[in-house]
Parts: C-alpha cells; structure tokens; sequence
C-alpha cells in the first residue's frame, strides 16, 4: 500500500489579486501530485519575510500545527526563493516545497510523449539549477523514481552547477531535433487541408470531456489537474458544413504558470492555438470562472493568439443550480468584461460535456463557422 505523504498548505495574502483565501486549488494540485493536504493556515504581510517568507513567529505557528496534524511536508502557495526554501526547511526541519514545484512535478508525471518528457525535463533541471537538488528526492521516493526524472535524488546532489548546465544543453539539443521530426509531421497533416479546431481552456474545465463527447474518443478525463499534456488531435465531421474538422486537445492553463514550463510548452501550445478556431472550454460551475478566463486569455494574448476566432464554451452547465441558469444558452460574451487586454466579444454558448445538454448547438455553431473559414474549401477539394 501507498503510504501518502501528509501535507500543510500555507497561503500568505501579500494583497495581490488572485489570493485564494480557501486554499483550494493548492489543495487539488497536492492531490494530483499524490500528496494528501491535511491542514490550511494563511496569513497577511506586507511584504514576504527575506529569510523565512512569514514572520518566525508564524514559522512556528506551523511547525505546532505540522505535529499535531501528522504533516510531513509543508507546501506554500507562493513561489518561494531558493534561500527561503531552505531557511524554512531548516526551521521547521521538515520538506518545505512550493507551488511551482508542485506543478513541475505534475507535469513530470503526467508527460508522455518524448517531447513532453524532454519539455518538462527542461523546465526542471533550470530550476533544479538554482536550489539544492535534495528537495527533489522525498518525490522520487514517492513516485518510486520513474518516469523522466531517472537516477536517485540524493546522488544528484552532488551534481554541480556544471554538469547542470551540460545537461540542459544537452537535452535543449534533443528537444530540437524532435521538434524538427514533428514539423516534418506537421506539415504532411496540413496537407490534409482540414478545418482545425483546438481546445483550450483552465485546467479541469472540462476539455477531455468535452473532446470526447464531441469526437466519441477516449481521452484521459480526471478531477485532476493537467490530466492532459500532450496533445491529442481527431477528425470531426461537420454535418451541416460538408466538411472535417481536426479537433485538437490541449494542455490545460492554470494561473502563475512556472516560467520554465511556459517556455517549455510555449512552442506546443502555439502550435496547438494555431487553429482555425479555438474553442474556449470554462467551468462556469466555478465560482472563480471569470478569474479563469482572464488567465487563459492572457496567455493566449502572450502567444499571439489574441485574434484567433473563439467561441466560448460555458461547460458544466449540469452542475449549475436550475436558478441560476442562463435565460439564453447562446449569446455575446465580451472578452474585456474578464481581461482588459481583450478587445472584442465572442459567441458564447452553455453546454454540459457530461450530458451532452446542448451539444447540438455547439456543433451547429461550429459547422457554421467552418463553412465560414475558408468556404467552397470541402474536404474532397484537392489542394
Ligand atoms: N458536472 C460536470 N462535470 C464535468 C463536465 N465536464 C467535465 N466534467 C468533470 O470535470 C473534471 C475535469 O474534466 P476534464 O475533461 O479532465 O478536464 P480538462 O479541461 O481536460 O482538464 P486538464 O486536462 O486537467 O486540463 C472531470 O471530473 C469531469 O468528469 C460537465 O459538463 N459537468
Ligand atoms: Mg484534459
């Protein structure tokens, strides 16, 4: 039997927006990382504290409350410096760990693909390189050292700077060469001359689902979060509009993202956002929806992918209390109401991927904007 590892959760209100008073998505990203969140303290500063992030006073404040709840790992909700991480540990004598590790550690879990891999093995060993690897090895002991992460923790730390820097170089020049494989791939699918479609969205909207409701495929849903990392593309037929569509699967966003892995999936995720349309996937069950929505177009405005025509798809619709339903299933949206950096409305409609409710409507939308996209262009049409 696996013996889960026991984790505080500690959020400290530095009076950014965005704070998550409840601790909740901290709490699924342990989950999902395999750890079990057993207690949730949070306080306010000003500023972080240089050495301890939080006052000592707090630092024992969570100390008391790691022994009486059995936690053996406290995990900040904030990106914590790599002497912070250390003074904490030492103080509270315990893995002290943060959410951008716990995100690296997801996406170690959860690659697949060999660019994958190579993508978040990129991303870890640049943040490895400015913390003492030590941190890493009570994961590997849990995720019994497989996958991406290979040899041992302990022995790592003797790794020196140098030979992280080689082995960045090396894997950079791996990654390049699958990269050049895939374009080659790429462009053989292009010729296929296919409407494209892609769906993007905060992590655990509702995309997989959705896609597979869509596509009648198996894609891996969970309530988890980046059950999806790679992407996963199948061919649609549009009824009304004569034609296919390939509709794309994409790696979810989440807010404050660690840089390396923006990096590091930036090139996928451009590639993926570079459709024909993007269906927009929103949990409108979550009361953080709009908060959701701005952080996904941020990105998508990051990546230059502001102007790609976008429908929104309020999903969920199921789990929404009958009261509080929508007069209209299908309306305007305006982006700017969510992100000041939008500049325009998007068609707008409510669906539930689980039922199925509406998905005719949905369908119907995207026949109709796939004959728009490049009419009298059906499939049999050589190029
Ligand atoms: N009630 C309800 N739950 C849904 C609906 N669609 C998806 N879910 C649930 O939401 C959770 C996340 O679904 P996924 O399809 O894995 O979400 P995703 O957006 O692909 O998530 P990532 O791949 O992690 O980014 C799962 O537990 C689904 O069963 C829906 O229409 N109604
Ligand atoms: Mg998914």
């Amino acid at each position: 039997m696996k013996i889960q590892t026991l984790a505080l959760l500690v959020g400290v209100d530095l009076g950014l927006p965005n704070f998550d008073t409840d601790l909740l998505e901290l709490g699924l990203l342990a989950q999902t990382a395999g750890l079990e969140p057993v207690a949730r303290i949070t306080c306010k500063r000003r500023a972080p504290d240089a050495a301890l992030f939080v006052g000592s006073g707090k630092a024992d404040e969570i100390k008391m409350l790691a022994l009486e709840t059995g936690a053996t790992e406290v995990l900040f909700d904030q990106s914590l410096s790599p002497a912070q991480q250390r003074n904490l540990e030492r103080h509270l004598e315990m893995p002290v760990n943060d959410r951008t590790l716990l995100i690296l550690e997801i996406f170690a879990q959860r690659a697949r693909s060999h660019e994958g891999k190579l993508q978040v093995e990129l991303a870890r060993l640049q943040y490895v390189s400015t913390r003492l690897v030590r941190r890493w090895s009570h994961l590997e002991r849990q995720t019994g050292g497989a996958g991406v992460r290979g040899g041992p923790g302990e022995k790592q730390i003797e790794l020196d700077k140098r030979m992280i820097g080689e082995a960045i170089k090396r894997t950079k020049e791996r990654l390049t060469k699958v990269k050049k494989q895939r374009q080659t791939q790429r462009k053989q699918r292009e010729r296929r001359n296919s409407f494209s479609v892609s769906l993007v969205g905060y992590t655990n909207a509702g995309k997989s689902t959705l896609f597979n409701a869509l596509v009648k495929a198996q894609s891996y849903t969970a309530d988890q979060l980046f059950a999806t990392l790679d992407t996963t593309t199948r061919q649609l037929y549009l009824g009304e509009a004569g034609r296919f569509a390939s509709l794309s699967d994409t790696v979810g966003f989440i807010r404050d993202l660690p840089h390396g892995l923006i990096d590091a999936f930036a090139a996928t995720l451009k590639e993926a956002v570079d459709a024909d349309l993007l269906l927009h996937v929103v949990d409108a069950s979550n009361p953080e929806y709009l908060e959701q929505i701005e952080q996904v177009q941020r990105v998508l405005f990051e990546i230059g992918a502001a102007d790609v025509p976008q429908i929104l798809v309020f999903n969920k619709l199921d789990a929404i209390e009958k009261s509080n339903h929508p007069l209209h299933l299908q309306d305007k949206f305006d982006l700017r109401d969510a992100f000041e950096g939008a500049s325009r409305s998007v068609e707008r409609v409510f669906v539930s991927a689980k039922s199925g409710e509406n998905l005719n409507l949905l369908r119907e939308s995207l026949a109709v904007q796939g004959s728009r996209a490049e009419p009298g262009n059906s499939p049999q049409t050589p190029q």
